[in-house]
């Protein structure tokens, strides 16, 4: 499988680091296949974090997602899902391990930079959900 979809979230997007994660993604061999700015709606959000409903987290983690613009992604490499899952880090920036682009653009669970698919599965019903043209 090799599609991917990364979100550069709505911290990173305000602090301007967009180029630079779009170069590191670049540098680490993916391919930018589609990508678009978006600011999502209470509707994009909601439907696309559909899963973490009952979360507690979830009223913050959708007013953070509509705060400002994300940088959607659609990325292609040999095993894409696990191959930027590596390249981010762990989902706390706090705990992420050095170099990775949660630990260099995030600062905390909440507002950790960017998004990645966790399966292929979720990966191909991400893509289709921001470009189902
Ligand atoms: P990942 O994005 O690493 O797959 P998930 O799917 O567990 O992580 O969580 C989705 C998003 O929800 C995370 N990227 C993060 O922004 C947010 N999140 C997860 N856990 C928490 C938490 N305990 N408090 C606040 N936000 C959280």
């Amino acid at each position: 499988m090799k599609n991917t979809l990364a979100i550069i979230k709505p911290d990173a997007m305000k602090k301007g680091y967009k180029d630079d994660i779009r170069n590191e993604i670049k540098k680490n061999g993916f391919v930018i296949v589609e990508e678009k700015t978006l600011h999502m709606t209470n509707t994009h959000a909601e439907g696309f974090y559909a899963i973490h409903k009952d979360k507690p987290f979830f009223g913050e983690l959708i007013e953070f997602m509509t705060s400002h613009e994300s940088h959607i992604m659609k990325l292609e490499k040999e095993n894409a899902v696990v191959e930027w899952r590596n390249l981010m880090g762990a989902t706390d920036s706090k705990k992420a391990e050095p170099g990775t682009i949660r630990a260099t653009y995030g600062t905390d669970i909440s507002m950790n930079a960017t998004h990645g698919s966790d399966s292929d599965e979720n990966a191909q019903i991400e893509i289709k959900y921001f470009f189902h043209d």
